[in-house]
């Protein structure tokens, strides 16, 4: 298995993006804690004093389970999410998960909190996503139209990641169906009989711990599971570079211009 490089966070954020983008392969960046001191202060206490009274989506999971097919999401309180996440979640069968909290629509109390224009280009985000879970999350393998900078604040995360070019090995879904960033291989144990061709990828392992940041290029395949802890996250991603990979573009362009079109209906029909 391949390993990946370090980088050192410059105080500079355009410094560190040029250098991501130079190398365009994963790497670990390491000094988050010294240009932003304050995250090394995270805990769930951080997040329940400012959220505790907000109406959360949380993602739910059957344990031991981590395809795309078997999550769903399900509606709770930021407070009793919280206190079960502290306490112990009283349905052991499964596995809860406040997943991929826009900073910007679902959770902006925390977002001046994260300093995100310290660490990147502010006219290079394109949206911030906070991840507060139990342990043992798995997030199933996909890949998205981004350039991922992200930030481990509690606990270990490992991930599981394929290039762009591994893409012909992973049966991705339809470009035109529901989950066209998804693949139906579970990287946490690769069934080879249904999947033969995922004998020929070529997986990396990361695992980060906190105060650790990975740099993530667009369209690398990912499956994301949590340590043994309570794991807690943010994550930028970066707009641009959507034709670094041609594959990765035509996989992804019909989701974004169904999305397109989408919101232009949306914004019409409120408009009328
Ligand atoms: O942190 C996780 O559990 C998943 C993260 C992820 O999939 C992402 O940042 O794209």
């Amino acid at each position: 298995m391949q390993s990946i490089q370090t980088i050192e966070l410059s105080g500079i954020p355009e410094k560190t993006y040029a250098e991501c983008i130079r190398l365009n392969q994963p790497c670990i960046i390491s000094g988050l804690y010294d240009v932003l001191p304050d995250l090394r202060l995270w805990n769930i206490q951080t997040a329940k004093d400012r959220i505790v009274d907000k109406d959360l989506k949380v993602y739910v999971m059957p344990k031991g389970h981590s395809l795309a097919s078997q999550g769903f999401w399900i509606k709770m309180k930021a407070s009793e999410y919280l206190s079960q996440l502290e306490s112990g979640f009283s349905d052991l069968s499964k596995i809860f998960y406040l997943a991929m909290q826009r900073l910007d629509e679902d959770l902006p109390e925390l977002k001046p909190y994260v300093l995100l224009d310290k660490l990147l280009p502010q006219n290079l985000i394109a949206a911030s996503s906070f991840w507060l879970g139990q342990s043992k999350t798995v997030v199933y393998l996909h890949m998205d139209p981004y350039d991922n900078f992200f930030m481990q604040l509690m606990g270990q995360k490992t991930f599981h990641l394929y290039p762009p070019s591994d893409s012909k090995y992973l049966y991705p879904f339809s470009a035109f169906g529901h989950a066209p960033e998804a693949s139906p291989v579970n990287p946490l144990a690769v069934d080879l009989d249904k999947f033969p061709l995922a004998r020929h990828a070529t997986p990396i392992e990361v695992t980060l711990k906190a105060g650790d940041a990975l740099f993530l290029p667009i369209y690398w395949w990912h499956a994301v599971q949590g340590g043994l802890e309570t794991t807690m996250s943010v994550n930028i991603w970066c707009k641009g570079r959507i034709f670094s990979s041609w594959a990765g573009a035509l996989q992804l362009m019909p989701r974004g211009i169904k999305q397109g079109i989408g919101s232009i209906i949306n914004k019409f029909r409120k408009r009328n």
